[in-house]
Protein backbone atom coordinates (compact mmCIF):
# COMPACT_ATOMS: atom_id res chain seq x y z
CA UNK A 1 0.00 0.00 0.00
CA UNK A 2 1.57 3.08 -1.04
CA UNK A 3 0.79 6.16 1.43
CA UNK A 4 0.77 9.09 -0.04
CA UNK A 5 2.27 11.95 1.51
CA UNK A 6 0.25 16.02 0.31
CA UNK A 7 2.36 18.17 -1.43
CA UNK A 8 1.07 20.71 -2.65
CA UNK A 9 1.32 21.82 -6.15
CA UNK A 10 1.11 25.29 -7.88
CA UNK A 11 -0.91 25.14 -11.16
CA UNK A 12 -1.81 27.97 -13.40
CA UNK A 13 -4.52 30.13 -14.49
CA UNK A 14 -6.00 32.54 -15.69
CA UNK A 15 -8.24 35.58 -13.66
CA UNK A 16 -12.37 35.59 -15.41
CA UNK A 17 -13.77 37.64 -12.84
CA UNK A 18 -13.43 39.72 -9.54
CA UNK A 19 -16.21 39.96 -7.07
CA UNK A 20 -14.81 41.38 -4.00
CA UNK A 21 -12.76 39.14 -2.50
CA UNK A 22 -13.13 36.09 -4.62
CA UNK A 23 -11.42 35.92 -7.61
CA UNK A 24 -12.35 33.24 -10.04
CA UNK A 25 -10.27 31.88 -12.45
CA UNK A 26 -9.74 29.06 -14.98
CA UNK A 27 -7.45 26.52 -14.94
CA UNK A 28 -5.06 26.02 -17.42
CA UNK A 29 -6.37 23.19 -19.58
CA UNK A 30 -9.66 23.41 -18.38
CA UNK A 31 -13.06 25.01 -18.28
CA UNK A 32 -14.82 25.32 -15.27
CA UNK A 33 -14.09 28.10 -13.11
CA UNK A 34 -12.86 28.00 -9.55
CA UNK A 35 -13.25 30.61 -6.93
CA UNK A 36 -9.85 31.64 -4.98
CA UNK A 37 -8.68 34.13 -2.44
CA UNK A 38 -5.18 35.81 -2.55
CA UNK A 39 -1.98 34.85 -0.18
CA UNK A 40 -1.65 37.46 2.71
CA UNK A 41 1.36 38.42 1.80
CA UNK A 42 -0.38 40.96 -1.37
CA UNK A 43 -2.68 42.55 1.03
CA UNK A 44 0.38 43.91 2.97
CA UNK A 45 1.47 44.82 -0.56
CA UNK A 46 -1.68 46.27 -1.52
CA UNK A 47 -2.22 48.72 1.74
CA UNK A 48 1.75 49.44 0.97
CA UNK A 49 0.64 51.14 -1.98
CA UNK A 50 -2.53 52.51 -1.24
CA UNK A 51 -1.03 55.14 0.77
CA UNK A 52 0.86 56.04 -2.07
CA UNK A 53 -0.56 58.85 -4.55
CA UNK A 54 -1.04 56.74 -7.37
CA UNK A 55 -1.30 53.06 -8.08
CA UNK A 56 -2.37 50.53 -10.61
CA UNK A 57 -4.26 47.11 -9.92
CA UNK A 58 -2.06 44.82 -9.25
CA UNK A 59 -4.40 41.90 -10.11
CA UNK A 60 -7.38 42.45 -12.99
CA UNK A 61 -9.26 39.90 -15.61
CA UNK A 62 -7.40 38.34 -17.52
CA UNK A 63 -3.90 38.01 -15.60
CA UNK A 64 -1.64 34.82 -15.20
CA UNK A 65 -1.51 33.56 -11.92
CA UNK A 66 -0.51 30.08 -9.72
CA UNK A 67 -2.45 29.13 -7.12
CA UNK A 68 -2.72 25.81 -5.01
CA UNK A 69 -5.82 24.21 -4.38
CA UNK A 70 -8.01 23.60 -0.81
CA UNK A 71 -9.45 20.49 0.20
CA UNK A 72 -12.75 22.25 -0.07
CA UNK A 73 -12.50 23.17 -3.83
CA UNK A 74 -11.33 26.60 -3.53
CA UNK A 75 -7.87 27.86 -4.16
CA UNK A 76 -5.03 30.51 -2.76
CA UNK A 77 -3.24 32.50 -5.36
CA UNK A 78 0.28 32.92 -5.03
CA UNK A 79 1.92 34.18 -7.74
CA UNK A 80 0.64 36.58 -10.00
CA UNK A 81 2.56 36.75 -13.35
CA UNK A 82 4.12 39.67 -15.72
CA UNK A 83 1.47 41.22 -17.80
CA UNK A 84 2.38 41.75 -21.48
CA UNK A 85 -0.47 44.53 -21.62
CA UNK A 86 -3.10 46.02 -20.43
CA UNK A 87 -6.46 48.66 -20.36
CA UNK A 88 -7.09 50.93 -17.53
CA UNK A 89 -9.11 53.86 -17.10
CA UNK A 90 -8.88 56.71 -14.02
CA UNK A 91 -11.14 55.47 -11.53
CA UNK A 92 -14.05 56.78 -11.27
CA UNK A 93 -14.48 59.23 -8.08
CA UNK A 94 -16.97 58.09 -4.98
CA UNK A 95 -19.32 60.90 -4.17
CA UNK A 96 -18.28 62.02 -0.80
CA UNK A 97 -14.50 61.20 -0.85
CA UNK A 98 -11.73 63.51 -0.83
CA UNK A 99 -9.12 63.55 -3.54
CA UNK A 100 -6.14 65.21 -3.29
CA UNK A 101 -5.52 64.97 -6.98
CA UNK A 102 -4.07 61.61 -6.80
CA UNK A 103 -4.79 59.63 -10.16
CA UNK A 104 -5.82 56.03 -9.27
CA UNK A 105 -5.74 53.93 -12.13
CA UNK A 106 -8.23 50.76 -12.47
CA UNK A 107 -7.48 47.90 -14.51
CA UNK A 108 -10.44 46.97 -17.19
CA UNK A 109 -8.29 43.88 -17.95
CA UNK A 110 -4.84 42.43 -18.76
CA UNK A 111 -2.95 40.34 -21.29
CA UNK A 112 -5.32 41.23 -24.42
CA UNK A 113 -4.38 39.93 -27.76
CA UNK A 114 -6.89 41.79 -29.52
CA UNK A 115 -9.32 44.99 -29.19
CA UNK A 116 -12.12 44.05 -31.25
CA UNK A 117 -13.82 48.07 -31.82
CA UNK A 118 -17.29 47.66 -32.66
CA UNK A 119 -18.71 50.32 -34.30
CA UNK A 120 -22.20 49.97 -36.51
CA UNK A 121 -23.27 51.76 -40.02
CA UNK A 122 -26.51 52.69 -38.17
CA UNK A 123 -28.21 53.11 -34.92
CA UNK A 124 -25.71 54.36 -33.75
CA UNK A 125 -24.65 55.94 -36.73
CA UNK A 126 -21.49 55.78 -37.82
CA UNK A 127 -19.02 58.18 -36.28
CA UNK A 128 -15.43 58.19 -37.17
CA UNK A 129 -14.23 60.34 -34.38
CA UNK A 130 -15.65 58.17 -31.86
CA UNK A 131 -13.39 55.08 -33.63
CA UNK A 132 -10.63 57.19 -33.38
CA UNK A 133 -10.59 58.13 -29.78
CA UNK A 134 -10.79 54.16 -29.38
CA UNK A 135 -8.00 53.84 -31.47
CA UNK A 136 -5.64 56.22 -29.72
CA UNK A 137 -6.79 54.45 -26.20
CA UNK A 138 -5.84 50.95 -27.76
CA UNK A 139 -2.68 52.24 -29.35
CA UNK A 140 -1.51 54.42 -26.18
CA UNK A 141 -2.09 50.96 -23.80
CA UNK A 142 0.27 48.98 -26.30
CA UNK A 143 -3.47 46.74 -27.56
CA UNK A 144 -3.90 45.84 -31.03
CA UNK A 145 -7.14 47.28 -32.62
CA UNK A 146 -9.58 45.38 -35.02
CA UNK A 147 -12.14 47.69 -35.95
CA UNK A 148 -15.69 45.87 -37.13
CA UNK A 149 -18.31 48.11 -38.81
CA UNK A 150 -21.65 45.73 -38.08
CA UNK A 151 -24.54 46.74 -39.50
CA UNK A 152 -23.39 46.89 -43.05
CA UNK A 153 -27.17 45.22 -44.42
CA UNK A 154 -28.01 48.77 -43.77
CA UNK A 155 -25.41 50.61 -46.25
CA UNK A 156 -27.70 52.07 -48.56
CA UNK A 157 -25.33 55.18 -48.86
CA UNK A 158 -22.47 53.03 -48.90
CA UNK A 159 -20.04 54.30 -46.81
CA UNK A 160 -18.44 51.32 -45.81
CA UNK A 161 -16.10 51.19 -48.48
CA UNK A 162 -14.89 54.38 -47.68
CA UNK A 163 -14.02 54.00 -44.10
CA UNK A 164 -12.76 50.38 -44.59
CA UNK A 165 -10.18 51.85 -47.86
CA UNK A 166 -9.15 54.89 -45.36
CA UNK A 167 -8.24 52.65 -42.41
CA UNK A 168 -6.53 49.82 -44.25
CA UNK A 169 -5.03 52.41 -46.10
CA UNK A 170 -3.14 53.37 -42.54
CA UNK A 171 -2.77 49.76 -41.39
CA UNK A 172 -5.61 48.46 -39.42
CA UNK A 173 -7.44 45.22 -39.58
CA UNK A 174 -11.14 46.83 -40.65
CA UNK A 175 -13.80 43.62 -41.23
CA UNK A 176 -17.64 44.83 -42.24
CA UNK A 177 -20.05 42.39 -40.77
CA UNK A 178 -23.82 41.86 -40.32
CA UNK A 179 -25.33 40.01 -37.80
CA UNK A 180 -27.81 40.09 -39.97
CA UNK A 181 -26.83 38.76 -42.94
CA UNK A 182 -23.76 36.94 -41.39
CA UNK A 183 -21.24 38.29 -43.89
CA UNK A 184 -17.67 38.73 -42.40
CA UNK A 185 -18.53 36.58 -39.26
CA UNK A 186 -16.03 33.95 -40.42
CA UNK A 187 -13.49 36.39 -41.10
CA UNK A 188 -13.79 37.81 -37.30
CA UNK A 189 -13.95 34.30 -36.04
CA UNK A 190 -10.56 33.91 -37.75
CA UNK A 191 -9.20 36.58 -36.27
CA UNK A 192 -10.48 35.88 -32.44
CA UNK A 193 -9.42 32.39 -32.81
CA UNK A 194 -6.84 31.19 -30.37
CA UNK A 195 -6.79 34.58 -28.80
CA UNK A 196 -8.04 36.88 -25.77
CA UNK A 197 -9.89 39.43 -27.42
CA UNK A 198 -11.89 42.29 -25.58
CA UNK A 199 -14.95 43.84 -27.45
CA UNK A 200 -15.22 47.54 -26.82
CA UNK A 201 -17.92 49.86 -28.46
CA UNK A 202 -20.71 52.00 -27.89
CA UNK A 203 -24.38 50.46 -26.51
CA UNK A 204 -26.58 48.61 -29.88
CA UNK A 205 -23.41 48.58 -32.15
CA UNK A 206 -24.26 44.67 -32.08
CA UNK A 207 -21.73 43.63 -29.93
CA UNK A 208 -24.25 40.56 -28.40
CA UNK A 209 -25.55 39.71 -31.64
CA UNK A 210 -22.20 39.29 -33.49
CA UNK A 211 -21.06 37.10 -30.72
CA UNK A 212 -24.24 35.15 -30.29
CA UNK A 213 -23.59 34.76 -33.71
CA UNK A 214 -19.95 33.13 -33.61
CA UNK A 215 -20.49 31.28 -30.72
CA UNK A 216 -24.09 30.10 -29.93
CA UNK A 217 -23.60 28.62 -26.46
CA UNK A 218 -22.60 32.64 -25.09
CA UNK A 219 -26.77 33.63 -25.42
CA UNK A 220 -26.43 36.79 -24.67
CA UNK A 221 -29.27 39.52 -24.21
CA UNK A 222 -29.39 41.50 -27.45
CA UNK A 223 -31.24 45.12 -27.43
CA UNK A 224 -29.61 45.11 -23.41
CA UNK A 225 -29.22 48.57 -22.05
CA UNK A 226 -25.82 48.92 -20.13
CA UNK A 227 -26.48 49.37 -16.53
CA UNK A 228 -24.62 52.67 -16.96
CA UNK A 229 -26.43 54.31 -19.31
CA UNK A 230 -29.43 53.09 -17.58
CA UNK A 231 -28.61 55.69 -14.33
CA UNK A 232 -26.45 58.25 -16.02
CA UNK A 233 -23.71 58.03 -12.78
CA UNK A 234 -20.63 55.88 -12.64
CA UNK A 235 -21.06 52.37 -11.66
CA UNK A 236 -18.04 50.11 -11.39
CA UNK A 237 -17.35 48.54 -14.23
CA UNK A 238 -16.20 45.11 -13.70
CA UNK A 239 -15.04 42.81 -16.60
CA UNK A 240 -15.82 39.32 -17.08
CA UNK A 241 -13.66 36.81 -19.36
CA UNK A 242 -15.81 33.94 -21.15
CA UNK A 243 -13.91 31.23 -22.61
CA UNK A 244 -15.62 30.20 -25.55
CA UNK A 245 -13.08 27.63 -27.22
CA UNK A 246 -9.72 26.06 -26.34
CA UNK A 247 -7.39 29.38 -25.83
CA UNK A 248 -10.47 31.69 -26.95
CA UNK A 249 -11.48 34.05 -24.68
CA UNK A 250 -13.25 36.70 -25.06
CA UNK A 251 -13.60 39.87 -23.17
CA UNK A 252 -17.12 41.56 -21.56
CA UNK A 253 -16.61 44.97 -20.03
CA UNK A 254 -20.24 46.43 -19.74
CA UNK A 255 -19.13 50.29 -18.91
CA UNK A 256 -16.16 50.39 -21.08
CA UNK A 257 -17.13 52.95 -23.02
CA UNK A 258 -16.54 55.43 -20.57
CA UNK A 259 -12.96 55.18 -20.85
CA UNK A 260 -10.66 58.10 -22.04
CA UNK A 261 -8.12 58.22 -23.17
CA UNK A 262 -5.44 57.45 -19.77
CA UNK A 263 -2.37 59.95 -19.28
CA UNK A 264 -1.52 60.92 -22.87
CA UNK A 265 0.22 64.39 -23.18
CA UNK A 266 -0.92 66.97 -25.68
CA UNK A 267 2.49 66.56 -27.63
CA UNK A 268 2.19 62.86 -27.57
CA UNK A 269 -1.22 62.55 -28.95
CA UNK A 270 0.46 62.16 -32.25
CA UNK A 271 2.31 59.11 -31.99
CA UNK A 272 -0.82 57.43 -31.54
CA UNK A 273 -2.27 58.12 -34.58
CA UNK A 274 -0.19 55.58 -36.31
CA UNK A 275 0.28 57.18 -39.94
CA UNK A 276 1.16 60.42 -38.51
CA UNK A 277 4.30 59.49 -36.72
CA UNK A 278 6.38 58.85 -39.79
CA UNK A 279 6.42 62.82 -40.22
CA UNK A 280 6.59 63.90 -36.89
CA UNK A 281 10.64 63.65 -36.83
CA UNK A 282 10.05 66.22 -39.30
CA UNK A 283 8.46 68.81 -37.70
CA UNK A 284 10.50 72.01 -36.85
CA UNK A 285 9.85 72.12 -33.05
CA UNK A 286 10.20 68.77 -31.18
CA UNK A 287 7.27 69.94 -29.29
CA UNK A 288 4.68 70.51 -32.36
CA UNK A 289 1.52 69.51 -31.41
CA UNK A 290 0.51 69.66 -35.08
CA UNK A 291 -1.91 72.52 -34.88
CA UNK A 292 -0.67 75.76 -35.98
CA UNK A 293 2.92 76.12 -35.72
CA UNK A 294 4.93 76.72 -38.49
CA UNK A 295 7.10 74.15 -40.06
CA UNK A 296 5.11 71.64 -39.22
CA UNK A 297 5.26 68.01 -40.76
CA UNK A 298 2.05 66.91 -40.28
CA UNK A 299 -0.07 69.60 -41.31
CA UNK A 300 2.10 69.38 -44.87
CA UNK A 301 1.14 65.74 -44.97
CA UNK A 302 -2.65 66.91 -44.55
CA UNK A 303 -2.55 69.41 -47.39
CA UNK A 304 -0.40 67.19 -49.61
CA UNK A 305 -3.19 64.71 -49.31
CA UNK A 306 -0.91 62.07 -47.96
CA UNK A 307 -3.00 62.26 -44.37
CA UNK A 308 -6.86 61.98 -44.00
CA UNK A 309 -8.82 65.16 -43.17
CA UNK A 310 -11.13 63.48 -41.29
CA UNK A 311 -8.62 61.44 -39.17
CA UNK A 312 -6.75 65.00 -39.24
CA UNK A 313 -9.93 66.45 -37.76
CA UNK A 314 -10.39 63.87 -35.02
CA UNK A 315 -6.87 64.55 -33.89
CA UNK A 316 -7.78 68.53 -33.50
CA UNK A 317 -11.22 67.72 -31.48
CA UNK A 318 -9.41 65.23 -29.35
CA UNK A 319 -6.24 67.87 -28.87
CA UNK A 320 -8.43 69.79 -27.55
CA UNK A 321 -10.04 68.01 -24.71
CA UNK A 322 -6.71 66.36 -23.56
CA UNK A 323 -5.63 67.64 -20.31
CA UNK A 324 -2.03 70.06 -20.07
CA UNK A 325 -1.37 69.35 -16.75
CA UNK A 326 -0.06 65.29 -16.53
CA UNK A 327 2.76 64.93 -15.05
CA UNK A 328 4.17 61.45 -14.68
N1 LIG B 1 -29.84 45.46 -39.21
C1 LIG B 1 -28.98 44.98 -38.32
N2 LIG B 1 -29.29 45.04 -36.99
C2 LIG B 1 -28.40 44.54 -36.09
C3 LIG B 1 -27.17 43.96 -36.50
N3 LIG B 1 -26.50 43.58 -35.39
C4 LIG B 1 -27.27 43.89 -34.34
N4 LIG B 1 -28.42 44.48 -34.75
C5 LIG B 1 -29.50 44.99 -33.89
O1 LIG B 1 -28.98 46.07 -33.11
C6 LIG B 1 -29.56 46.07 -31.81
C7 LIG B 1 -28.48 46.06 -30.74
O2 LIG B 1 -27.76 44.85 -30.82
P1 LIG B 1 -26.86 44.28 -29.61
O3 LIG B 1 -26.18 43.04 -30.10
O4 LIG B 1 -27.65 44.16 -28.36
O5 LIG B 1 -25.79 45.46 -29.44
P2 LIG B 1 -24.70 45.70 -28.28
O6 LIG B 1 -25.29 46.70 -27.34
O7 LIG B 1 -23.50 46.26 -28.94
O8 LIG B 1 -24.42 44.38 -27.63
C8 LIG B 1 -30.48 44.87 -31.75
O9 LIG B 1 -31.80 45.30 -32.04
C9 LIG B 1 -29.96 43.96 -32.86
O10 LIG B 1 -30.97 43.14 -33.40
C10 LIG B 1 -26.88 43.91 -37.91
O11 LIG B 1 -25.84 43.44 -38.37
N5 LIG B 1 -27.81 44.44 -38.76
MG1 LIG C 1 -24.59 43.85 -25.61
ZN1 LIG D 1 3.93 69.06 -36.22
Amino acid sequence: MFLLKKIKIDIKGIITKIESKDYYLIPSGQDNEIICSLKGKFKKEYAMKKDKLFFTDFIAVGDYVEFEMNKDGTGVINRIEKRKNYLSRKLPKVRGASYRGERLEQVVAANIDNVVIVTSVHFPDFNNRVLDRLLVTAESSHLHPIIVLNKIDLDESRITKHWKLLYEKIGYKFISTSAETNEGLEILKKEVAERKNLFWGHSGVGKSSLLNKMFPQLDLKIGAVSQYSSKGTHTTVTSKMIKVEENTFIIDTPGIREIEPYGIRKSDLGHYFVEFVEYINSCKFNTCTHNHEPGCAVLESVEKGLISEQRYDSYLRMLETIEDDINF
